[in-house]
């Protein structure tokens, strides 16, 4: 039987120009070259900026696996993946200030498409040979949500939507500055509803410390509570907050990608659903204000798609019950856990994703073939 079509959406890059301007910064998201010309450090979360620390070693290496397409591609090539649907990586544009924002989402933009176009062409220069047989890229685009007003990031969506190897675009959960369920971004899911592009959301902002006990229990064990349980949370928080707010009910048609297998929200759903009914502030039952009228089931069913980067089959089982094989979509999160061993070993942050599929799906190979890459077809239109 041939091996499976695989496709990877959930990959990110930092385009050169991106590199260049974290390099510039001193503040959080910054790039640190260290004096003693070894290898540069990626300071991202607030969590990674510790003064305690010293500044060579806060972070994390940052290597050409951030930046480099043909890195990107010897990585597919090593782990059988066959197309990759590349973003810009946390946190996207959200620092920028209003006046720049409109500007570097257009920069990024174009050079995300450039790449996957050179890419593409040296893969097949008469586009003549079929998707499943080639090494192809697409990526979803960045927003400039900091810019001054709804306008620009609304002219940005319908401006890549007619960029060639665009397939959607990706975004955090501060939204505007204030969440997902702040009445300004109207405009924004009426234009991702409108061009049904697939918005990616992703965390970056984690938890407060001190849902963790403190910021010196956050250091004393590295990314583990920020990543493994504050990512999922603040994933959980803000697609809830959306829920709460009516953004389903009013823009019905949204397509949502989440990250990381909906984080807990597949585990959540029924005590969400629970709590939405029990709630007296809500008209439906007594009080005065409009609750949703769509549950959180219909919309995992119809609006949302999960990713498979859950590292495990108890999570991946949930993200099935409460979505659907035909909504789960294989990814990677390269170039973040690389190993910490062997650098030429495969990735076990990857095996353990294709492992949990094997093990969730056995003989089911229809159903393995749908999620390491057939539905990313579909879902994506790659074409
Ligand atoms: O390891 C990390 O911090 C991350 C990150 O920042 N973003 C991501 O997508 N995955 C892991």
């Amino acid at each position: 039987m041939a091996r499976p079509f695989v496709v990877d959406i959930h990959t990110h890059v930092y385009p050169p120009s991106y590199m260049a301007m974290l390099r510039d910064r001193k503040t959080v998201p910054y790039i640190h070259d260290p004096s003693d010309n070894g290898t540069p450090r990626l300071i991202i979360l607030s969590s990674d900026d510790d003064p305690a620390i010293p500044i060579d070693q806060r972070g994390r290496p940052v290597d050409s696996s951030y930046s480099d397409i043909n890195v990107k591609l010897d990585f597919m090539k090593k782990h059988d993946i066959d197309c990759s649907v590349i973003s810009l990586a946390n946190p996207w544009l959200d620092f920028l200030s209003p006046d720049e924002a409109q500007t570097w989402a257009r920069l990024i933009n174009d050079d995300l498409n450039s790449a996957c176009a050179n890419v593409n062409r040296a893969a097949d220069p008469d586009n003549a040979i079929p998707l499943r047989q080639k090494r192809t890229l697409f990526a979803f685009g960045a927003l400039p949500l900091s810019a001054p007003t709804a306008d620009i990031i609304v002219e940005e969506i319908h401006r890549i939507s007619s960029l060639e190897h665009i397939r959607g675009v990706i975004m955090g959960t501060s939204g505007l500055g204030s969440g997902l369920d702040d009445a300004n971004l109207d405009p924004v899911w009426a234009a991702l509803e409108e061009s049904q592009q697939v918005l990616f959301l992703h965390p970056h902002y984690g938890l407060p410390d001190e849902a963790f006990g403190g910021p010196e229990i956050t250091a004393r064990y590295g990314h583990v509570l920020p990543l493994a349980l504050g990512f999922p949370l603040e994933t959980t928080i803000a697609v809830t907050r959306m829920l709460l707010s009516r953004v389903f009910d009013r823009y019905p048609r949204l397509r949502i990608l989440l990250a990381h297998s909906g984080g807990t929200l597949p585990f959540l759903a029924g005590r969400i659903e629970s709590c939405i009914a029990h709630e007296r502030k809500f008209e439906e039952n007594g009080g005065d204000v409009p609750g949703p009228q769509r549950s959180i089931w219909e919309i995992l069913k119809t609006n949302i798609y999960l990713d498979a980067v859950v590292y495990g089959k108890a999570g991946l089982q949930a993200a099935i019950a409460a979505g659907s094989t035909d909504r789960l979509l294989f990814g990677t999160d390269h170039p973040f856990f690389p190993p910490l061993g062997d650098e030429n070993a495969k990735w076990l942050s990857v095996t353990t994703n294709y492992t949990a599929i094997d093990e969730t799906f056995k003989e089911d190979l229809a159903s393995v073939a749908a999620v390491l890459g057939d539905n990313a077809v579909r879902i994506l239109d790659l074409k």
